[in-house]
């Protein structure tokens, strides 16, 4: 947490040590400034390099520290940079692995930049909903020209170091030792005067005015609900049409307001969540995990084939087993299809497309699989078919394979008992198209052993998923809170609204689909089979029967042409169906229910809320972590609005009072049971506290 100072013969090197990525955070600029000051009052030295211990130069501002007091203590970073920029002797910022957001900006404010190949270079700001707040803005464009500037600030996507020549004055061989090929930089230009001065610079770029223009069109057209990065542009373009001071001050001003909008806390608290969703609390970070080398993947359907591509595209090579030959063949045709659509898209090349399908082997016999490290079954959702699959990976699987589910709903903990190895069994929800959604539930069982939760953690990250843990429940997390909404689309049906004025409202409010394409998409017989589940097994959990309707007039959605809505072929847009909306009007006249005209805001109101309460009990029956799993889950799988931040954190923002409120409001209504506010969120409301705590 701190920066440390060695000379070496007449430099003197200052070196960021904050792990784990040398977040400039008050403590560590503290240590950093006094160096420089040190460095400047012993006469022996006679220039200053600044570099990042391990993993990185600087990942930039401490993002921990943000909205907390301590982010604009001074030394400020602006304090840091300018006492570096005007330093007597010259300042030499050695730069390695990561170099990102004030850490560039800190080695833009020096006199010198040298660096490692290799190294990723980015103002990833915008990501977090801001802009780079200590000079970026107005230095890199001094640096790099106007236009690559603006391309990096806008996308914050990072570059490799030695795709950037203009912005360094040397790059090392990748074999080099960065401090002492930077101290010998260092004793090179010691003696150099006038100290160059990125400030001093001009942006030369004749007729601006057209190029920020166009800039500003393009943004605005594909920044969606999200300021930042609008304010990129302006703030960037003030580095041409303003003195440097001006354009400074430009740059905090819109800092400023950028740090307090919901739309960069969002992008803020989606950015650690996902980053704390692999931390469990008994599950040491140090827990030793399974090397998992190879997989089988049980069932070839459209969730098989799309679990194996997931391993395939890891590199790790795919057993892909089913009971029929041609349905064997079916999924791997499909999962080449899927590759070669890739293909034409772009998005793989040949190589990488036969070096994946050469990873896959199929069988139709459960003694091929035995050797795997992992068995994934993605079979038919019904605990007699998972009991035969499980009963016989007891038989055939090696010692120490890890036996995972699938399932969607069931408990995982009977699955567990049907093995004698109840300790190598785990959840792992994938969720449809598998290859494609990030979120992967992470369903822990009560005897699931400690390394083999930590194995599939690590496991989620090699698959480019976000893992989060789930306890056993029905519909674990997500589901569990879907079917709440679910209801509530359907009880509004009842009383007044119908399925295009749903979706509209739903979509308006930023999911990326209304609940009624989404059951078109998904297929409404799956929701439809669940229902019937409960009528039996839990008679007091009401729904509104116009599902069911739906479905006994065969309108499963997309796959049957028609649910909810029409489609036509080719064409992704839903069509109102007229004898749809006429069942549901009739619905209501069966049910005596005299239609009424429901706001938007009341429909948004219901459909999020009913997520906020449902995870609130999720929350305190310990099935989920922490209320940042929970918005994990629903903007990695559900499409709910990023610039929200998931429903936890959304209903934060609303303030637990002003929900609670609407709950109570909504108690009082129609299919009121179904409104029993969680203790959690009765107790937080009552304290003040938040759910992201
Ligand atoms: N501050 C604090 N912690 C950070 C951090 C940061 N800037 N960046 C990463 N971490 C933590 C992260 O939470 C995780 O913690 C650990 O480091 C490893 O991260 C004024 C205002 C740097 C490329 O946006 O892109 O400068 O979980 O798992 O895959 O203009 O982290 O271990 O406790 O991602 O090797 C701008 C964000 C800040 C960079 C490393 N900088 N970070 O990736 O590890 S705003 C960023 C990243 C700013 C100025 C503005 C990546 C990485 P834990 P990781 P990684």
């Amino acid at each position: 947490m701190t920066a440390e100072y060695q000379v070496h013969g007449a430099v003197a090197v200052i070196t960021l040590n904050n792990p784990p990525v040398n977040g400039m955070g008050l403590v560590t600029r503290t240590a950093a400034v006094k160096g420089i000051q040190q460095a400047l009052a012993d006469d022996a030295v006679k220039a200053i390099v600044i570099t990042g211990a391990g993993k990185a130069f600087s990942g930039g501002a401490d993002i921990k520290e943000f909205n907390t007091p301590a982010a604009l203590a001074e030394p400020s970073l602006h304090t840091f940079i300018a006492t570096a920029e005007s330093s007597t002797k010259p300042v030499v910022a050695a730069i390695h692995t990561v170099c990102m957001g004030g850490g560039l900006e800190l080695s833009l404010g020096c006199h010198y930049r040298v660096a490692l190949p290799g190294a990723q270079i980015a103002l990833p700001e915008v990501k977090l909903g801001l802009l780079p707040g200590a000079g970026g803005t107005q230095r890199l464009p001094r640096v790099l020209g106007l236009e690559p500037a603006l391309n990096m600030i806008v996308s914050g996507n990072p570059v490799p170091s030695e795709k950037l020549p203009a912005l360094f004055d040397q790059i090392f061989a990748a074999d080099a030792d960065i401090v002492q090929s930077a101290v010998a930089f260092a004793e090179k230009i010691a003696d150099v005067r006038p100290l160059p001065k990125v400030r001093d610079r001009k942006v030369d770029y004749p007729n601006h005015e057209a190029f920020l223009q166009f800039s500003r069109n393009t943004v605005k057209a594909m920044s969606g609900p999200f300021p930042a990065p609008l304010e990129c542009v302006e703030t960037v373009a003030a580095s041409v049409t303003m003195k440097f001071e001006d354009g400074m001050k430009f740059e905090r001003e819109r800092f400023l307001h950028l740090i307090q909008t919901t739309e960069s806390k969002s992008l803020r608290h989606a950015f650690f969540s996902e980053r704390t969703a692999s931390k469990v609390p008994d599950v040491p970070a140090d827990t030793p995990v399974r090397s998992i080398k190879s997989a089988a993947v049980i069932g070839a359907g459209m969730m098989g084939g799309g679990i194996a591509m997931n391993f395939l595209n890891a590199g790790i090579p795919v057993k892909l087993l089913e009971t029929r030959q041609e349905a064997l063949d079916k999924g791997i045709a499909t999962i080449r299809k899927n590759y070669e659509s890739s293909l034409k898209k772009g998005k793989l090349t040949q190589e990488k497309l036969d070096q994946r399908m050469g990873l896959l082997t199929s069988t139709l016999s459960y003694d091929d699989i035995g050797q795997a490290d992992i068995v994934v079954e993605a079979v038919f959702e019904e605990m007699g078919v998972k009991e035969a699959v499980f009963r016989k990976l007891d038989e055939v699987m090696k010692p120490g394979a890890i036996l995972a589910t699938n399932t969607s709903t069931l408990d995982v903990d009977k699955i567990a008992a049907f093995t004698k190895r109840p300790q190598d069994v785990i959840g792992t929800h994938f969720f449809s198209p598998a290859n494609v959604m990030k979120l992967l539930e992470i369903v822990r069982g009560k005897q699931t052993g400690k390394d083999v939760l930590a194995t599939a953690l690590a496991l989620s990250k090699k698959l480019k998923k976000t893992g989060v843990v789930s306890g056993v429940c029905d519909g674990f997390i997500g589901n569990r809170m879907i079917e709440q909404y679910s209801r509530q689309a359907g009880f509004l049906l009842e009383e007044g609204a119908l399925p295009e004025q749903v979706d509209k409202a739903a979509e308006k409010f930023g999911f990326a689909m209304g609940p009624f394409r989404m059951g078109d998409l998904a297929g409404n017989d799956i929701g439809w089979a669940i229902r019937k589940r409960r009528y039996v097994e839990k008679p007091e959990i009401t729904y509104s029967k116009t599902a069911d309707l739906l479905c006994e007039m065969g309108r499963y959605g997309q796959k049957t042409g028609g649910g909810w809505y029409d489609y036509k072929a080719g064409d992704r847009k839903a069509y109102p169906n007229e004898q749809v909306n006429a069942m549901i009007v009739q619905h209501s006249a069966d049910l005596g229910i005299t239609r009424r005209k429901i706001s938007d805001e009341e429909i948004v109101e219901r459909l999020v809320y009913s997520l906020v309460n449902e995870g609130a009990l999720i929350l305190e029956e310990g099935i989920a972590l922490r209320a940042s799993d929970i918005d994990m889950v629903y903007l990695t799988g559900y499409g709910f609005p990023l610039y929200r931040g998931g429903p936890m954190f959304y209903a934060d923002t609303v303030g637990l009072p002003n929900v609670l409120a609407a709950i109570n409001k909504y108690a009082k209504g129609h299919q009121g049971q179904a409104w029993k506010p969680a203790p959690l969120l009765l107790k937080l409301a009552a304290e003040g506290k938040l759910l992201n705590s």
